[in-house]
């Protein structure tokens, strides 16, 4: 392998709905595609998980754009050859933070390399299933309607998915889960606050217990450790992780300190795939569920993300859903439910490219960056 190019795609693509969360609503994802490209001209791909704004985390693709071409690109220079993944991870350690940024081209790079070692992401990684149980994430109603929730948990539960994960913050919680439990009185349920909640919010979290839920993501402020060792005791419901783990030390400390007992494991937020199988092998040792996380990807990292969710201690199933959960149009072949499950993906690499014309169509800005 010998990196030559890096392309950056930057795409913009409607959402089938707006994707309201406790920190704000989606309506266009602004989608940042990662190429590289060898001398030998086999493109490799990575998607940045970036959102447009910092709302979710301080990355937001204007940062990333500019991490990766002023700091990653030459970061990235002296292991433009390397036969090792570790290496081209440890390259990017001269630059703090900003994981989405670094897990995109570290990602493309790993793809190019598989590719041409004819070997898949999931074959890498150890993935020990061929296809991958499928949740899906319900944002809140712009409207705050519980009739309009219900309309849209029913058109996911006919689709086939397997778990539902319902959004909420403080004031759109009881009314909404109870609602759904109650029209769905077996389907696997868990929440997500995305930080909305303080400490003082133990009691009422509590209320949910009743729901028989499978976890609460995320209840408060991601450096608020403590704050979920107390929600942990509080709380029958597990407690799952997901903004506050960002490298492998915060998921062992998440862990041990009793903040969660459950992790979300996001590539694109612990800096990459070899950081991800490496949390989910500490998780596993210690008997600790994970499950993959999302980010509203496009095929080409929702492909790397089924991968990664066939490892053996993915058994709770992921915010994997299809691609018609977020797109009318994907920038790949479409990844479909098969009875609430994805295919893990068997070809070289990620196992998927760009459709040329709809990464045509759908791209409002690129450039080309040459390394070294
Ligand atoms: O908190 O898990 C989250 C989407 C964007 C940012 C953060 C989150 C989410 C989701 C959707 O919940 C996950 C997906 O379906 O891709
Ligand atoms: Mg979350």
């Amino acid at each position: 392998m010998r990196i030559e190019t890096f392309r950056i795609h930057r795409l913009s693509i409607p959402l089938v709905r707006p994707f309201r969360t406790s920190f704000g609503t989606e309506h266009v994802r602004d989608v940042i595609l990662v190429e590289a490209v060898d001398a030998d001209g086999t493109s490799g791909w990575g998607e940045c998980v970036t959102m447009s704004w910092p709302g979710y985390s301080y990355e937001y693709g204007d940062t990333a754009i500019d991490v990766m071409t002023h700091h990653l690109l030459p970061a990235l220079a002296p292991v433009a050859d390397s036969d090792d993944p570790h290496e081209v991870r440890a390259a990017m350690e001269v630059v703090a933070g900003h994981p989405m940024a670094k897990c995109a081209m570290s990602t493309a790079m790993l793809d190019v390399w598989l590719r041409g070692r004819g070997e898949s992401l999931g074959e890498y990684l150890g993935a020990v299933r061929s296809e991958v149980d499928c949740g899906v994430s319900v944002g809140i109603p712009v409207t705050e309607s519980i009739d309009a929730l219900l309309d849209e948990v029913g058109s996911y539960v006919d689709q086939g998915y397997r778990r539902i994960k319902l959004k909420i913050q403080p004031g759109w919680d009881i009314a909404p889960v109870s609602a759904v439990r109650a029209a769905w009185p077996t389907i696997p349920l868990q929440t997500d606050a995305n930080q909305a909640y303080q400490r003082s919010d133990a009691r009422h979290l509590a209320e949910l217990d009743q729901y028989d839920l499978l976890l609460h993501e995320q209840p408060l402020e991601q450096d608020d450790w403590y704050g979920h060792v107390l929600i942990s005791r509080a709380v029958e419901t597990p407690i799952c992780m997901d903004e506050s783990i960002h490298s492998l030390m915060s998921a062992d400390s998440a862990l041990e300190f009793g903040a969660c007992s459950i992790i979300n494991i996001k590539p694109g937020r612990v800096g990459g795939y070899l950081t991800a199988r490496e949390i989910h092998d500490l998780s596993l040792e210690r008997g600790a569920p994970v499950w993959a996380g999302g980010m509203l990807e496009t095929g080409i990292g929702r492909a790397a993300n089924v991968a990664l969710a066939a490892l053996p201690g993915f058994t709770l199933p992921g915010d994997t859903s299809a691609s018609s959960r977020y797109y009318e149009v994907d920038v790949t072949e479409p990844f479909v439910l098969r009875d609430g499950t994805l295919p893990v993906p068997t070809h070289p690499g990620i196992g998927v490219d760009p459709i040329p014309e709809v990464l045509r169509e759908m791209t409002v800005w690129s450039t080309e960056l040459r390394l070294g």
